[in-house]
């Protein structure tokens, strides 16, 4: 079946998507739009008007986790540990990094320092809670890669980048690791556009967030 992913550059939960079509070694198109003005093909056919969006044939899939499970479920073996308890336990741990997700974004688009020690303070909090729960190992289920570490690669890409910009360090052992395994990959390097960085910190800057006015 002839998949297409509809994608803004920029955007981490599209990410997801295009690191497991390419561990799952999937053929693919991928097109870009601009989410400050979507056209109108776009709003006919995503009912959030979000991206990413999974054309499948005729039919149309959207939000990040709901594409993953299906692009797992379509190309054995699963990306998903067996046990029916650990897989509910990862489909948990997905939600947070969503959430994960969103306090990063709220964090480097604070327009002021209160609101950028505010929001600094709960992503700290938040990968704290994260690095509690680790064992330890390469990926988040230990040495196998999973449809997890998925949902982790695109925060993880952008916290290094921020890292260097705000000359920060979150100190953080496990996450660490973890994060060098997955940034190390292949697929997860395939899965942004070459001037991400650039693009990433231009974004950034037009929006003036106090990253860049510090
Ligand atoms: N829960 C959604 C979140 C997707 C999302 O927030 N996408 C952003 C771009 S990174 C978007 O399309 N925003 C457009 C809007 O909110 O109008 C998912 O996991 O797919």
């Amino acid at each position: 079946m002839k998949l297409e992913l509809v994608s803004f550059k920029l955007c981490p939960f599209v990410q997801r998507s295009v690191i497991t079509l390419l561990e799952k070694g999937h053929d693919f198109q991928i097109s870009y739009i601009n989410l400050d003005d979507p056209p109108q093909w776009f709003k006919d056919i995503s009912p959030l008007c979000k991206v990413p969006v999974l054309k499948v044939g005729e039919e149309v899939l959207f939000e990040s986790a709901v594409i993953n499970e299906y692009i797992d479920e379509i190309t054995q073996p699963s990306l998903h540990p067996q046990n029916p308890l650990m897989k509910a336990k990862n489909r948990a741990w997905i939600e947070f990094g969503s959430e994960l997700l969103m306090t990063q974004f709220r964090f480097v688009m604070s327009q002021d320092k209160d609101s950028y020690e505010t929001n600094l303070k709960e992503l700290k909090e938040k990968l704290q809670r994260l690095e509690n729960t680790l064992s330890g190992g390469t990926f988040f289920n230990g040495e196998q890669f999973s449809l997890v570490d998925t949902a982790y690669a695109p925060l993880f890409m952008r916290l290094e980048l921020l890292k260097q910009w705000a000359n920060l360090d979150f100190n953080l052992p496990k996450i660490q690791r973890w994060s060098a395994a997955l940034l190390a990959k292949e697929s997860v390097q395939k899965s942004v556009v070459d001037e991400f960085a650039n693009l990433f910190q231009m974004r950034l800057k037009a929006a003036n967030s106090y990253l860049f006015i510090t």
